[in-house]
């Protein structure tokens, strides 16, 4: 059983899982409104994604006994609409989430629940996948410019990603 307060904290996190899909959601509309598939698609996967930490976190509160609840979700808002600045904004978003996940694993280790511990080693190990990603996506940015050549080949690679996680979220 956890304590009421890493209850707490667990929700706020599955609220903040949930805008970080619906933020990349809106990303993926955007850029595909724009004539961007490709970057609209990795977004898309991205979002998944999001959904999936979101859903391992409700999964586990279901094991320890615990209510999930859920809060309103904050309309999401794209700071600006080139693609650099999108992935800028996805990169920093990114580092907020590694912050507040590492506050949880602070709480955890204070309360000695080492299994809410446990479970955040996943999502530690996720977040430094999730910024890789990104810090990578920003080299190649500016590796091949912010021309339309350019523009035109990262839309294309990026197209390229698929969804590892399960998009049935009753098997996280
Ligand atoms: Fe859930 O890692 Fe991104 O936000």
């Amino acid at each position: 059983m956890i304590s009421q307060k890493m209850t707490d904290r667990i929700n706020l996190q599955i609220n903040r899982e949930l805008y970080s899909a619906y933020l990349y959601l809106a990303m993926a509309a955007k850029l595909t409104g724009q004539g961007y598939a490709g970057i609209g698609k990795w977004l898309t996967v991205q979002y998944h994604e999001e959904m999936f930490h979101a859903m391992k976190f409700v999964k586990y509160l279901a094991e320890q006994g615990a209510a999930v609840k859920y809060e309103a979700v904050a309309a999401p808002e794209i700071k600006s609409a080139v693609v650099k600045d999108v992935f800028k904004q996805v990169y920093a978003h990114e580092q907020f989430v590694t912050g507040s996940i590492r506050e949880m694993v602070e709480l955890a280790r204070a309360e000695k629940d080492y299994a809410t511990e446990n479970l955040l080693a996943w999502y530690i190990d996720e977040q430094v996948e999730e910024e890789k990603n990104d810090t990578e996506i920003l080299q190649l940015v500016d590796l091949i410019g912010g021309g339309a050549q350019g523009l035109f080949m990262l839309n294309i690679e990026l197209g390229k990603r698929e969804a590892k996680i399960a998009l049935d979220f009753t098997k996280v």
